[in-house]
């Protein structure tokens, strides 16, 4: 070993340049590597003479020292021209793909007829789905021991309560109060979840969607009803459609009656969507009892009003020929999917 080594090892540090990172990773493989030329003095040190030693010990560990400062010193410094001059993020790249979600087939019908109602004047009125027993029954004319005041059919919250919280069974309760507050004439739909103490199966849940409707003013007749329904029909299922009423019963309303429409299937020939008959029940509708209207402080004497209620769900199974309640509430995504296009209207 000499000393010239080291000497030729430092000035050879001192000369040296890299312009890249690899280029520097190379030049401490060259000095400090495994076979690497410091790495080769190292070596050599242990066959030194022992009085040789303190001469080359300092200066070797120096060197060593010296060669570790001036990598890391380039690592920090260089520029990798290579890195600098790669083309950068390109911003003209479209973005990443989101998947979105699709409307619920539920919400796609209760907006189609919220809208319809809309441009006929209605103004859309939402309510509590904990309700009191007054709202849901008591105004509505429901005698005290009418079966839907049951335990076995309405989920209550609180009972043993002379007016006790429970979730409502119809939307209805919301019109009660729309005719709480509102000024004559009201106009008014009413979108919203209600809740029956069902077994659940194919056809009943014990959660579904209604959208109920009020008019009231001075005058209103059967004959509005009829005919507001039977526009609300051909907006809703077609300018062909034709209605037809039943009579039916409801505590609320007198007379009162029960909608089929005309089956767009089969055009009246018969199928196995309308059974046969040509015919689909969608709504029960009638004139508002004179109770009713009392109970919410409107003059019955002055003014008159007709009402009418759908489910959703029922609805929805029509349009999409669904054969199963429980799809709604499940939220399968390859149900949910089915409505993709849909969701777009
Ligand atoms: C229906 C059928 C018939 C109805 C009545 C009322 C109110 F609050 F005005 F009395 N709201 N909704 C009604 C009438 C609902 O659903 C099948």
């Amino acid at each position: 070993m000499q000393k010239q080594d080291i000497d030729q090892i430092l000035a050879e540090l001192g000369e040296l340049k890299c312009k890249t990172q690899k280029e520097i990773e190379e030049a401490r493989v060259k000095f400090l590597g495994k076979k690497g030329t410091i790495t080769a003095l190292f070596e050599e040190f242990r066959t030194v003479a022992p009085e040789l030693k303190r001469e080359f010990g300092r200066p070797l560990n120096e060197l060593k020292q010296k060669a570790q400062e001036v990598i890391e010193s380039l690592k920090n410094s260089v520029v990798d021209e290579a890195a600098a001059s790669a083309p950068k993020t390109d911003l003209s790249m479209p973005g990443d793909d989101y998947p979105l979600g699709s409307r619920h087939p539920v919400s796609i019908v209760r907006q189609e007829i919220v809208e319809i109602f809309r441009k006929f004047g209605y103004d859309v009125a939402e309510g509590p789905e904990v309700e009191d027993d007054y709202h849901v029954f008591e105004a509505l004319n429901f005698p005290p021991n009418h079966p839907a005041r049951d335990m076995q059919d309405t989920f209550f919250v609180s009972a043993g309560h002379p007016n006790p919280l429970l979730l409502r069974t119809h939307t209805s309760s919301v019109q009660v109060r729309a005719m709480e507050k509102m000024q004559v004439p009201i106009r008014v739909i009413c979108p919203g979840r209600v809740f029956r103490n069902e077994a659940i199966s194919a056809r009943a849940h014990c959660i579904f969607h209604q959208v109920e409707g009020l008019y009231i003013d001075e005058n209103v007749t059967f004959a509005d009803l009829k005919q507001s329904i039977l526009l609300f029909a051909r907006e809703m299922f077609g300018p062909e459609t034709e209605i037809r009423m039943r009579p039916s019963y409801f505590p609320f309303t007198e007379p009162s009656a029960e909608v089929d429409v005309s089956c767009n299937i089969c055009h009246g020939k018969g199928c196995n969507i309308c059974k046969g008959t040509g015919w689909l029940e969608i709504l029960g509708c009638g004139m508002v009892d004179p109770n009713v209207l009392e109970a919410s402080g409107i003059d019955s004497k002055k003014y008159s009003g007709f009402a009418f209620g759908m489910g959703l769900e029922r609805i929805a199974m029509l349009k999409w020929r669904v054969n199963d309640l429980r799809h709604y509430f499940e939220n399968d995504l390859r149900f949910l999917k089915e409505f993709e296009t849909s969701s777009e209207v």
